[in-house]
């Protein structure tokens, strides 16, 4: 079997434990992809070692030089995206053409990267001064300590590298431990694409063994992390008691309101895709359904109906709509979410089990399910399940939907679904999200807008876009007077001065 390495110091490396763990193929647990590293700290310790001399280096390559290996980490993605995009099926689950397109966002987001190397500007303004320039650029800050779930292997880890790469920083990789592979085969492109070896350190592991001690070293200042909301509470914690800055992408509760003038074959699309696509894996999955009572009870038929015909299987198998989900804990906290939901007195109309037949007996199969009867106060209505698990919820008003949307502690993503010009755009105002999509699914989110999320989704920061360019690096700011006197800034130019 394939044995694989954690990248440290520039070279391919065992773990310092000795021990390794099975990756397996949540489609079939039979398929073993290979032993991957259980790191520790002291694995931890080379890394920090190694990626604080590659940032010595790297902060004084130029942006523009630095934004080439990105172009070229994209054209090397292009040429592999399909070798790649089969990899991450047979790792993860999803059907081949979500993981094509979870390859291409990493490719938008090299490119991006790549014209940024050219665009990290700062700002030249008047100096209240005679012979003085006032300015500012941005910085590089040093090693970023990148910790990355498992839905998107290669979407997520990229919005966060290349981005943290372009503006100089080092980085230590840290993959959820359920997507090795495709975190290796991104680490060895970017080697190919030409990144200096020590810019860049891959550790393999657990969250426990890898991550806490990342997140606690006093010479990793930046941390990045996409995952849960407890996790990122704690490391929140410890990025607040150290001074360190910390994006986090977080949980998930994304409604999509659908009104009564609504198109419903469109929304019905937009549904089934949003709340069942990566079989409900996404932090901006559709897991609340919000339904106008003129329509309620036409379009659940119809969903159903839908529902009960997708096709689960192998994401590699032509005809697949839904994988497996990822583990077996997470199949666990899908069954116990149904049991909860059926004691908080919603009705399952589909789904509710796991699948059996052919070709489903070895992997972690959960059929699509549908709650209706939810009520707002429902945990199945609030809480994030990360599975392909659907709470509709009945109202009257377009007001109404509005408020239960806001209700929920997370602001991620919605969706709403009407023909009404004027309050698409009060929606815009007033759905307290990140991300709001006015005919469009929960899911969709590109690769050059800010992506994120309000109240317990995320800190205030942004993946994406402009926006992480800001997070990636400090703005300095330089004076220089060249007028030989000594100029005393708010006094000597002060108008209106008494003598
Ligand atoms: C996530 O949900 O974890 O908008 C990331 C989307 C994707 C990214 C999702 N482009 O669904």
């Amino acid at each position: 079997m394939k044995v694989f390495k954690n990248f440290v110091a520039g070279e391919w490396v065992e773990p310092s434990t000795g021990n390794y763990f099975d990756n397996r193929n949540p489609a079939d647990l039979n398929d073993v992809i290979g032993k991957f590293p259980l790191s520790n700290s002291t694995d931890v310790e080379r890394a920090v070692t190694s990626a604080k001399r590659g940032f010595e280096l790297w902060k004084a390559t130029p942006a523009p030089q630095r934004g080439d290996v990105l172009r070229k980490a994209g054209d090397l993605l292009t040429a592999r995206k399909e070798e790649i995009a089969n990899a991450m099926t047979r790792e993860m689950g999803k059907p081949l053409t979500e993981t094509r397109g979870d390859v291409q966002e990493g490719i938008d987001t090299a490119y991006y990267a790549a014209t940024m190397g050219r665009q990290l500007s700062g700002r030249t303004v008047p100096s209240e001064s005679r012979s003085k320039w006032a300015m500012s650029y941005r910085r590089p800050i040093g090693v970023a300590g990148l910790i990355c779930p498992f839905n998107f292997p290669m979407a997520i880890p990229t919005w966060k590298m290349f981005p943290a790469l372009v503006c100089g920083n080092s980085v230590i990789f840290k993959p959820a431990e359920d997507v090795p592979h495709t975190g290796t085969l991104l680490v060895e492109i970017l080697l190919d694409a030409g990144l200096p070896p020590e810019v860049i350190q891959l550790l393999h592991g657990t969250g426990e063994d890898v991550g806490a001690p990342l997140v606690e070293h006093p010479d990793v200042p930046l941390i990045s992390f996409t995952g849960s909301t407890a996790t990122g509470s704690m490391v929140g914690a410890t990025c607040g008691r150290m001074h360190k800055r910390l994006s986090l992408e977080m949980g998930g509760k994304n409604a999509q309101i659908v009104l009564d003038d609504a198109d419903l074959d469109l929304a019905l699309e937009g549904a089934l895709w949003g709340a069942f696509g990566t079989t409900g894996q996404r932090c901006t999955a559709t897991s609340r359904l919000i339904l106008q009572k003129g329509i309620h009870d036409n379009f659940l038929g119809m969903l159903i109906e839908r529902t009960k015909a997708l096709k689960l299987g192998d994401g590699r198998k032509k005809g697949t709509d839904v994988g497996p989900l990822i583990n077996e804990a997470a199949l666990r906290k899908i069954e116990h979410y149904v049991d909860v939901g059926q004691t908080d007195g919603a009705d399952i109309v589909c789904g509710a089990r796991r699948p059996t037949g052919a070709g489903l007996d070895d992997g972690l199969f959960y059929e699509p399910t549908i709650f209706s009867r939810v009520e707002p106060g429902h945990r199945i209505a609030n809480e994030e399940i990360f599975g392909p698990v659907l709470s509709v919820i009945r109202v009257s008003t377009a007001d109404e939907a509005f408020a239960i949307n806001n209700s929920v502690k997370y602001g991620l993503s919605s969706s709403l679904y009407t023909k009404d010009v004027n309050l698409s755009f009060r929606a815009l105002e007033q759905l307290d999200n990140g991300i709001t999509y006015i005919n469009a699914p929960t899911i969709g989110a590109e690769a050059h807008l800010p992506f994120g999320g309000v109240k317990q989704t995320g800190n205030g920061h942004r993946e994406g876009g402009w926006e992480v360019y800001e997070f990636y690096s400090e703005t300095k700011v330089g004076y220089v007077d060249y007028s030989g006197t000594l100029q005393r800034a708010q006094i000597d130019m002060y108008l209106g001065t008494p003598d």
